[in-house]
């Protein structure tokens, strides 16, 4: 690999997720910092990569990869070595894009409902069903482990991980039973530490 990916991100965003995702793998990327506090995110070049103004977002080669997973997914394919993913072709890869496409599109719009009180009158045409759905498909993603794909931590525990630390930190889900136990061993993670560690720095510098 000739270039170094770039991951543009700022601290207190969904920007966590991959940084976090890049501290697991060593480090692999440039960071450049995009303060939206400053409406760095609508500027005419941010736009040119991501024309939604949101973080995170990764440059490599040429291509740009938007959503959180979708980049967390491309940097473990990226450094096989590192061992973030199952090969393509065994059937736990199945398992882990099943979890890396449920947190953000099942768990991030139940949250949304729950913290702004919206109810929906039919479960079955809404995408994420409800809450009683989703909480059920957590537990029993979490009824294995130590982690969702048994004992071997990949990418998808860095998205439900971040999803589900997010989740309770702002009361959406209640942090208890296995919850609980995954968001202590996800913040028990060395590279989980360190992102809060910079990311903490960071905010500093941008005085956020
Ligand atoms: N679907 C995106 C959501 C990204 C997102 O909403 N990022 C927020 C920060 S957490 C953002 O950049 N907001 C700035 C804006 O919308 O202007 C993902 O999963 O990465």
């Amino acid at each position: 690999m000739s270039d170094k990916p770039v991951l543009y991100h700022m601290p207190q965003t969904r920007g966590g997720t991959t940084f976090w995702m890049n501290e697991e793998l060593g480090g692999v990327c440039e960071i450049k910092l995009v303060n939206l506090r400053k409406g760095e995110g609508r500027s005419p070049e941010y736009l040119k990569i991501n024309p939604m103004g949101k973080l995170p977002a990764l440059t490599h080669e040429g291509v740009c990869v938007t959503e959180a997973a979708a980049i967390c997914l491309y940097l473990a394919d990226l450094f096989p070595e590192k061992e973030l993913a199952p090969a393509a072709g065994d059937p736990k890869r199945g398992a882990m894009y099943r979890w890396m496409f449920f947190a953000p599109s099942c768990i991030e719009p139940m949250m949304l409902d729950r913290l702004g009180k919206v109810t929906r009158e039919n479960a079955t045409s809404a995408g994420h069903g409800d809450y009683e759905r989703v909480m059920a498909s957590i537990n029993q993603a979490l009824s294995g482990g130590p982690w969702l794909l048994g004992d071997k931590f990949s990418a998808a525990d860095v998205v439900m991980g971040s999803t589900l630390f997010f989740a309770t930190m702002f009361g959406a889900i209640p942090k208890e039973g296995r919850v609980k136990e995954f968001v202590e061993r996800i913040a028990a993670r060395p590279a989980h530490q360190s992102m809060v560690k910079k990311n903490a720095d960071l905010s500093g510098e941008l005085g956020l």
